[in-house]
């Protein structure tokens, strides 16, 4: 990974933290964007003191298209970007879609599938240019199964999943490559934010069981991103040994 630019979205927490950290300690020089400017400046500063690159902290909402645009001003350095990972994204609320609540919805839609665009149009033309460069979008098992109450974000992930399977047409004569990883569950803030802030709630979600980290999905981006050039990872599912579906899980009581 030495010399290569990873840009790393929803990069302050979380999957996209480890991913930070993972690239970083193999050499990358990283541009992690995010909302949370200060959990950044703090991350950016650790990893390029322990593992010797630079990185570039960005505040960055990729729903907001005038943001996202000024990506195409990088400073030099960081302008060839060889991996971009998909990351910012999440679920709000568990609420049967008849109950749901519409801003929640909104920011669902927003964020997993049109920061995702949004981002991914701003970062390919030149990855098209330079023939390399692979797109790593982060899916869910939610956009493999359904399941009670997951209605507007199971929707959006099974809409990452198609959006990258139709991304790779596109790209076929580009040498550009496009993976979606589908974690199953991941202990992090995610069931807090789904949850708005009920840490009491999230907490119960991991209870009795060994979910997988973010450190795991970050090892499995990483493997799909240093695959020889000739080889893309289409899709890769990655659970709990414990769980075997949504909602099929065994738990130790
Ligand atoms: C997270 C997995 O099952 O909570 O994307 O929707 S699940």
């Amino acid at each position: 990974m030495k010399n290569k630019v990873v840009l790393i979205t929803g990069a302050s927490s979380g999957i996209g933290r480890a991913s930070v950290r993972k690239f970083a300690k193999n050499g990358a020089d990283i541009i992690a964007a995010a909302r949370r400017i200060a959990c950044l400046n703090q991350l950016s500063d650790e990893v390029s003191e322990q593992f010797g690159v630079d990185v570039l902290p960005i505040k960055l909402d990729v729903t907001d298209k005038n943001a996202v645009d000024k990506l195409g001003n990088l400073p030099e350095r960081f302008k060839n970007i060889d991996v971009l990972i998909n990351n910012a994204g999440g679920a709000l609320g568990l609420e049967p879609l008849w109950k749901g609540s519409l801003s929640d919805w909104d920011q669902m839609i927003d964020t997993n599938i049109k920061g995702l665009l949004y981002v991914t149009r701003a970062v390919l033309p030149i990855m098209i240019e330079r023939k390399t460069g692979i797109i790593i979008n982060i899916a869910s098992i939610a956009g493999l199964e359904a399941y009670p109450g997951g209605n507007v974000y199971c929707a959006v992930k099974s809409a990452v999943r198609m959006l990258s399977k139709s991304l790779r047409m596109d790209l076929v004569k580009t040498g550009v490559r496009v993976s979606t990883i589908d974690p199953g569950m991941v202990k992090t803030e995610f069931s807090k934010v789904r949850f708005h802030g009920d840490s009491v709630r999230a907490d119960k979600v991991y209870e009795k069981i060994t979910p997988l980290s973010a450190e795991d999905v970050a090892d499995a981006i990483y493997f799909c991103a240093t695959r020889p050039k000739h080889v893309d990872i289409e899709e890769l599912v990655i659970m709990p040994t414990a769980q075997a579906s949504v909602l099929i899980n065994d738990r130790k009581d």
